[in-house]
Order: structure tokens, then sequence, then C-alpha cells
């Protein structure tokens, strides 16, 4: 059994990934500095004795170092992050301090302790609005957002330093992850969480175009199990790959599912299509399945109906 600092444990995907962590049997110390993070989140791993949570900033002075020295991981995954795009994009200036700068530090430490593995939290945003379908790792990286730049170099930063200093670094390229403790709270998180945050409230939600948009939505269970693989399985590589399901599932799809479960609600009204929107998004899950034998096991349908039953 492996001992694994979580940065942003208290997140979406980080509470999740913890919840599997210590499941599984491993030991978590998680870190979170509540900037989006949520303590409900932790609410089952706070239970469990395997268990320590540490509320601070990952690039406030000394903090990491102090954490590191006290609980001695073998390994850490990574996943604090500014985590809205759009955040990205109004302050540029948090998002390097929050997705690089912090990234840079993490990178430091794993040097310093010795920590031999590192997981990464990155996003199918570094390749920007490609229409080569479906998206493949050596598919050229252009980012179209300052959140996408700074996934795309903490990549580099993290894989040089584990190639010059003997850590293996596995990079995780997620794409549109939903499920349980998604934050709904702007217009720009997740579509499905805003979706059924709407059909709970009894509202009617908006489609913003016609709604045959696809996109591959995984599983936040699917993700955290990636990230438990990724962290704990001994004869993992260092590499990137991408974390999705090689399935597109349309608007239209999604809200059928919510539809038969919310009969009462009224139907989707349809607003102009997003500036910038893209129309198809769609990984190819070759290589997380070579590099770490994963593949995503939750349907779209089926992680939906699940979000619905359980919120
Ligand atoms: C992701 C990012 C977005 C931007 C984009 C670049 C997230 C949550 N979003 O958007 O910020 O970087 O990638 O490609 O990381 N939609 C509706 N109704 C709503 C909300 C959304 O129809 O109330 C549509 C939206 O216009 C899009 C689809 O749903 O066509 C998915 O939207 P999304 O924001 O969940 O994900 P995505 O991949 O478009």
């Amino acid at each position: 059994m492996a001992h694994l600092l979580v940065t942003g444990a208290a997140g979406f995907i980080g509470s999740h990934t913890c919840d599997q962590l210590l499941a599984a049997g491993h030991t978590v110390t998680g870190l979170d500095n509540f900037r989006s993070g949520r303590h409900e989140n932790l609410a089952a791993a706070g239970r469990s004795p395997c268990f320590t949570l540490h509320e601070v900033d990952v690039t406030a002075t000394g903090a990491l170092d102090r954490v590191i020295s006290a609980a001695r991981p073998d390994a850490i995954i990574h996943l604090a992050a500014l985590v809205s795009v759009q955040e990205s994009m109004t302050d540029p200036a948090l998002n390097f301090a929050l997705n690089v700068q912090a990234t840079h530090l993490v990178a430091e430490a794993a040097r310093s302790h010795g920590i031999r593995r590192v997981v990464f939290a990155s996003s199918a945003a570094i390749y920007g609005d490609t229409t080569d379908l479906p998206i493949r790792e050596a598919t050229d990286k252009k980012p179209i957002s300052p959140y996408g730049a700074a996934k795309l170099a903490s990549e580099a930063l993290l894989l040089g330093h584990g190639a010059a200093f003997g850590c293996t670094v596995r990079c995780q390229r997620y794409f549109n992850v939903f499920g349980p403790r998604q934050d709904p709270a702007s217009p720009y998180s997740g579509v499905i969480s805003i979706f059924d945050r709407r059909y709970r409230a009894g509202k009617a939600v908006t489609i913003y175009g016609d709604g045959s948009q696809t996109r591959d939505f995984i599983s936040v269970h699917d993700v955290a199990r990636a990230n438990l693989i990724a962290a704990t399985r001994p004869d993992v590589r260092s590499g990137a790959a991408n974390i999705c399901t090689g399935r597109a599932t349309s608007l239209l799809e999604v809200v059928a599912v919510f539809r038969q479960q919310y009969p009462e609600v009224a139907a989707p009204t349809h607003a102009a299509p997003r500036t910038g929107d893209i129309i198809h998004s769609r990984g190819a899950p070759d290589d997380a399945a070579a590099a770490l034998g994963f593949r995503a096991a939750v349907s779209a349908e089926d992680g939906l109906r699940e979000l619905i039953r359980t919120g």
C-alpha cells in the first residue's frame, strides 16, 4: 500500500480520487486552499483514519516542504488548479501563479524530497480547437486560452524534471469530466452540472445552438480510477495520455436522459451558439490503455443516471 499526497483534495476530481485511493487501502494526505474546493466533498474521506487534510495553498512559502517532510508520501497527485478556463481569461496572472508556478513548486518538491512519481491533472484544452478527430496525443498542441497554455507548460515542466531527476511523471489529459460534486456555479461550468442543477430546480435548460454538438464526456469515477492507476501501478513509465472514453455524446442525447427523469420540466430553449464553441470533440483512448491499462467503464448515459439519482 502506498502513501499519496493529493493537492486539490477537496475539489471535484480531487475528492473522488481521495475516495478511491482510501477504498483501495492506501494512505492519503490531502492539501487544499478551499478556493474552489469544498469541505463537504471530503465528508467520506474525512471519516477514514488513513486520511489527513492540510488547509494550505500549494504556492504558500514552505507549505509543500512542511507537509511532505511530515507525511513522506510515495507519490504526488497534483490536481490543485485554477479550474475555470473563463477565469484564466479574466485573470491570466492568477492562472500563471496557480497553474504554472504551483506546478514548478510541486516538481521542485518532488526533486528535493526524492519522490519517485508525480501524476498531473492536464487537460484536452492543450489541443485548442482542433477538428482532426479523434484527438490523439501527437496532435498539434495549440491552446487557445491561458488555461490551456498553462496546462501544456506544466506538462513540459514536470516531464523535464522527471527525466532529469529520475521521477516518473504521468500527465492526464482529461476530456469533459462530469459527475457528482462538480460546481455548477458559473455559466462556464461543465454543461452537465449546469443542466443537473436546473432540472433539479424544475427549470428549463438553454442549449446553445441546435444541440448536435458532441463531447467526450467522461465520468469522474473513471477519472479518479485513472489517477489511482497512474499513481500506484508499479510498471508505469513517464508520459502523457488522454483520459477520455473515445465516444461522442451530443447535447441532445444528454438532454434526453434528463427529460426521461424530469418529464414535468419544460422543454429546453435554444440560444445562439457560444462564440468560439467547438462543434465536436472526441479523444482517442488507446494511449491510456497501453500506458496505464486504463479504459473508461462508465457510459455517459449510466453516469448521467447516477448523477441524477444521487446528486
Ligand atoms: C470547454 C471549457 C470552455 C472552453 C472550451 C474550449 C469547461 C467547463 N469549459 O468547453 O471554457 O475552454 O472547452 O473548447 O471547461 N452549453 C449549453 N448550455 C449551457 C452550457 C453549455 O448548450 O448552459 C453547451 C456549450 O455551448 C458547448 C457544450 O454545451 O457546446 C459543452 O460546454 P462545456 O462548457 O461543458 O464544455 P466545452 O468543451 O464546450
